[in-house]
């Protein structure tokens, strides 16, 4: 099910996050350039146009490389490989209501458990949970940068939502967890995501809900066992609700992920693991979205592998490779260059 075949009530409707972006403003270097009334009216008169997807990852990359000015340091390729992902997945894939959470991140209230009714999780960013609606789990947590930016991007989350990026008694935590913006499951153990959206798509089908869930992975979780595991569930249980797009951008902590431990052929790998596959370019939204947007009734789990690239946008980053997995400049002549380059990537989106 795609936002196409929803009724309309259940369109998101985010242009109220208009008024409540005015009334929460806090002071931030920049704003999103994109109003959410903008992406209201593009949603409700049809499919986002390609255009506005990559203008939305663009700001995304934009708005991460800012940010790793500002901290000398930050996932910043991980921005550049996904921007486009993410970005097809909020605002043409997933069929999401409009956020519930604060534009102003909450401070973390605990864990969850019987005896804390305070604790939350960050899911309500992604909407109200509602049978036709979709869920979203965001697997590699490291990546939550990324997903803070596009939810600014969004109107889903404040501009100034980074100010607290990392602080203790944050939510906005570098590595996400259940409370983060976005965030509804805790996977910083990585590859654990997926089983748990096994769990919440089986429980899904069981009450006879119409909602999907769709699963953000990287390939580095492809090299753990339990990533392996979850798909032979997943297809024992003939999950047809659940769809994964992989960021296959080739690199992992260590390096490049054929020389720490390689995952080819991936395709035929999940094929024989009983998932439907589609390979398609990473950066294209168009086919980012075809796989999901075909009409068929699924009787296992869809992945879409998106082959990308970790430098995209930023050329600069290449002379660093293979060291992209976390980006600290080593000088000021370093940092300045970037600086320069962040002001050359504004100009061009005024
Ligand atoms: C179970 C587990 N093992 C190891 C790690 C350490 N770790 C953190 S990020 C990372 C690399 C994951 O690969 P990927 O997300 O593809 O890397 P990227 O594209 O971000 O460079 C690893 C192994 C972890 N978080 N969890």
């Amino acid at each position: 099910m795609s936002y196409r075949n929803l009724k309309p009530s259940l369109i998101p409707a985010i242009d109220h996050l208009a008024v409540l972006n005015r009334n929460n403003f806090i002071a931030s270097t920049h704003q999103p350039k994109r109003s959410p009334m903008a992406y209201a009216s593009a949603r409700s008169e049809g499919p986002p146009s390609q255009d506005l997807i990559r203008q939305t990852a663009d700001a995304v990359r934009r708005r991460v490389l800012e940010h790793t000015l500002n901290n000398n340091g930050g996932y910043l390729s991980q921005a550049c490989s996904s921007a486009e992902i993410l970005s097809t997945l909020y605002l043409r894939v997933m069929c999401l209501g409009p956020s519930q959470a604060p534009l102003v991140p909450r401070r973390f209230a605990g864990v969850p458990g019987s005896d804390n009714p305070a604790a939350f999780t960050g899911a309500d960013y992604n909407g109200p949970k509602a049978p036709e609606l979709d869920r979203f789990i965001f697997s590699p947590v490291h990546y939550a940068l990324v997903l803070y930016s596009l939810l600014i991007e969004l109107g889903r989350l404040g501009p100034g939502a980074l100010d607290e990026f990392n602080q203790d008694g944050s939510t906005v935590e570098l590595i996400g967890a259940e409370h983060s913006p976005g965030h509804e499951v805790t996977a910083g153990s990585l590859a654990q995501a997926l089983s748990q959206a096994g769990g919440i798509a089986l429980a899904r089908r069981l009450r006879g809900e119409t909602g999907r869930v769709w699963v953000f992975m990287s390939d580095g979780e492809f090299q753990e066992g339990q990533t392996w595991e979850a798909f032979a569930a997943l297809a024992h249980h003939r999950l047809g609700n659940l769809g994964v797009y992989v960021d296959a951008n080739a690199q992992q902590c260590d390096g490049p992920m054929d020389r720490v431990m390689g995952i080819e052929p991936l395709a035929e790998r999940l094929l024989a693991f009983g998932a439907e596959v589609h390979t398609v370019d990473g950066h294209d939204p168009d086919a980012l979205a075809a796989p999901a947007e075909e009409d068929s009734e699924r009787d296992r789990p869809l992945v879409v592998i998106a082959r990308t690239d970790p430098c995209r946008g930023l050329d600069q980053l290449r002379e660093r490779a293979p060291k992209l997995h976390y980006v600290r400049f080593k000088s000021d002549g370093e940092f300045q260059t970037y600086r320069s380059l962040l002001e050359t990537l504004r100009e061009g989106a005024n």
